[in-house]
């Protein structure tokens, strides 16, 4: 992995692959089992729509860094930051943080707000596979974005899944409860909200919500095996079935980011070509030579 340059965050890392065409976004709060405040959110949204622009990247790795230097814990996320959640929501940056005026102007205009359902949105519609690589626990808000990811790879040891929502008085009402029941039915996603259990590696893959648990010493090895085995598919195929796959689930939300794509194929072909030159020729067009295939 090698840094990359044009990004300079505090509460996340950002690397992109040597090799292997794909980037690692990782929570970097381990002290805090990698919980965000929406500072953390904030760049972790960049970071997505920066990923997302990369057009030689295949793949996006999410996960956390550890293991924490206070207890040796390991985390992919624990959700929203209870120690910055004031009476109207959570704070910018916490407390402790000495606010520059800007930042009191942006702090102000974000009051309250975790723009976390932005980001599963933009895991949701980034045009490449996303994996979660989960080495620790899964809490909350950490959960939900698991959730939303294209796929779930944990370590064997250390990986543990939690939904503590109710338990703080929080509720992810959309992806994070809705479409997890997609994933393990109706009822154990229920229990996983309604009980607040903890799950282990191999319950969560037995459960349908991961896709494989690895020792955890080669989680890292395998997570960018995978990346490298998805980035050297076609693209276009990728980002087809990766919408495809959403419709289902989305609506007409999706159904308009997959016609964004049908018509960016449309915009290739040599019919469409003659659409535009038509117009710009002042003439009327002839598609007479493109079939009405079947
Ligand atoms: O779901 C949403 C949203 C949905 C829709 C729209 C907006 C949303 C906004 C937010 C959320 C949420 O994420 S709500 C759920 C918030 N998260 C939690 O309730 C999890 C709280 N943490 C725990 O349950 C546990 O800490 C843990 C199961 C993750 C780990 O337990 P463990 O291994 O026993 O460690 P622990 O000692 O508890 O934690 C280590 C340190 O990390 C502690 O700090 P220390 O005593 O060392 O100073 C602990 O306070 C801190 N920590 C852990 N999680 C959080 C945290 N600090 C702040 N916020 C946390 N989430």
């Amino acid at each position: 992995w090698e840094e990359v340059a044009d990004c300079d965050f505090e509460d996340i890392t950002y690397h992109r692959g040597v090799d292997v065409d794909a980037v690692r976004i990782a929570f970097d709060r381990p002290e805090v089992r990698n919980a965000f405040r929406p500072g953390t959110v904030d760049e972790l949204h960049e970071a997505l729509d920066h990923a997302k622009r990369q057009t030689d990247i295949g793949c996006v790795l999410l996960t956390g860094n550890g293991p924490s230097p206070k207890d040796g814990g390991w985390a992919f996320c624990s959700g929203g930051d209870q120690s910055v959640r004031g009476e109207s929501g959570y704070e910018y940056r916490g407390e402790d943080e000495a606010a520059t005026e800007e930042d009191e102007t942006v702090q102000k205009a974000k009051a309250g707000r975790l723009h976390i359902l932005e980001v599963q949105r933009a895991i949701r519609f980034m045009p490449k596979p996303v994996v979660a690589v989960v080495p620790g626990w899964a809490v909350g808000g950490g959960h939900s974005l698991h959730v939303v990811c294209d796929m779930t790879l944990a370590s064997d040891e250390h990986a543990k899944f939690l939904q503590t929502d109710p338990d703080v008085a929080s509720f992810d009402a959309g992806f994070g409860s809705a479409y997890l029941a997609k994933q393990v039915g109706q009822k154990k996603a229920r229990e996983v909200f309604f009980r607040g259990k903890t799950y282990s590696a191999e319950e969560a893959e037995d459960m349908g919500m991961v896709n494989e648990v690895v020792p955890h010493e080669d989680l890292e090895d395998v997570a960018l095996e995978w990346a490298d085995e998805m980035a050297s598919k076609s693209p276009t195929a990728m980002r087809m079935l990766k919408y495809a796959f959403n419709m289902a689930d989305d609506g007409l939300v999706d159904q308009q980011v997959f016609a964004g794509e049908a018509t960016r194929l449309g915009y290739m072909t040599e019919e469409a070509e003659e659409g535009r030159e038509a117009f710009m020729e002042g003439r009327d067009p002839d598609f007479s030579d493109y079939p009405w295939y079947y």
